[in-house]
């Protein structure tokens, strides 16, 4: 009989159909003095963070995940493909001094600074749920803005139909780009996109911060996407530059695998990752009893009010 229950090892991670890739093209040879993350949860550096304010908008109805665990168990493949790694390898990232640019189809592009980050607009909370097409999900209180707010300030031409973003490229700080095994055979810089319908959606947020303190380096800093409809992939860490265009860009994860990693990536139960179910998810660390909890997954990761968004598109062949 199929087991129904997964474990954390039936549910195969995102870098395994690569490391399955490269061996096959015979690249990504270790060097010799790469440090090989281990594969604990590290002890997370914490102190680098500063207190945030932000407005508390959402009553918070669900259990938040531990913060060490948020911080602990990330996925940042510039840092390393293991969950660990980034807390570990990302302890000395430097995220201070820090520009973002806003251009492409705008009839005014925009340069923000740090301070812009922090203070140009309204933060507010948000207790998210987090969903990772791993089939691990993560409840988050987010810091941030809506994405919405920034767009508006650059006015996007009539040709604007997506909004593209792009993490910091600095192979002398980010190991992964350095490595190409270490990096899970990423082409960098890393890609995300929305279409701009999904980018002025209310619930995508950029997001400064979390347990109302600045993002740690691991977590994405000092800006990264936060889309909780879709899988964490689209959720891009530090990103340096966003612009609005008139073509759907090809992003990082559908280029290196299109039949897993679909440009939509909402999350759908009713449609597997070609490796593993999506029917149910691994709830992380709330601790005790409930600890390795799994749930069943819900249509938009429970986000009913983004249907709309997609109506007459098939979402089976638009994974
Ligand atoms: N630049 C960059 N952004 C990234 C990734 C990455 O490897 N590099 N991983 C993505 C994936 S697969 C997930 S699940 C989320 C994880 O976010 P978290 O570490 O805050 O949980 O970040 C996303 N953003
Ligand atoms: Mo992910």
């Amino acid at each position: 009989m199929k087991k129904q229950i997964l474990t954390e090892n039936d549910v195969t991670p995102e870098d395994v159909f690569l490391n399955r890739r490269k061996f096959l093209i015979g690249v990504g040879a270790v060097s010799g003095n790469m440090i090989l993350p281990n594969t604990s949860i590290a002890n997370p550096v914490i102190d680098r963070r500063k207190p945030l304010n932000a407005i508390k908008d959402t009553p918070n109805t669900l259990p938040l995940t531990p913060e060490n665990k948020v911080i602990g168990y990330n996925n940042f493949y510039e840092f390393g493909v293991d969950k660990g790694s980034p807390a570990q390898y990302a302890k000395n990232f430097k995220t201070d001094p820090w520009k973002v640019e806003i251009t492409g189809e705008v009839q005014t592009p925009l340069t923000l600074d740090l301070d812009d980050l922090y203070h140009r607009y309204p933060l507010q909370e948000r207790i998210y749920r987090f969903r990772c097409v791993e089939a691990w999900a993560m409840v988050i209180p987010w810091i941030g803005f809506e994405l919405k707010a920034l767009l508006s300030d650059v006015n996007p031409t009539s040709n604007a139909k997506y909004v593209i973003f792009e993490t910091l490229y600095d192979p002398e700080q980010m190991p992964g780009q350095k490595n190409y095994f270490f990096g899970g055979g990423i082409e960098y810089p890393y890609i995300e996109g929305l279409t701009i319908a999904e980018a002025m959606h209310p619930l995508t947020l950029l997001s400064v911060g979390l347990y109302g303190k600045t993002l740690s380096p691991q977590s994405g800093a000092p800006i990264r996407l936060v889309v909780p409809w879709k899988y964490g992939f689209k959720s891009i860490k530090s990103i340096v530059k966003i612009r609005l265009s008139a073509t759907r860009p090809l992003t990082t994860w559908n280029k290196l695998a299109p039949q897993e990693y679909g440009f939509y990536a909402n999350v759908n139960p009713n449609v597997p990752h070609p490796r593993w179910s999506q029917a149910s998810e691994r709830i992380i660390g709330r601790g005790g009893l409930f600890d390795n909890k799994r749930q069943p997954t819900l249509l938009f990761n429970g986000y009913d009010e983004v249907a709309s968004l997609y109506n007459g598109l098939d979402l089976k062949v638009n994974y």
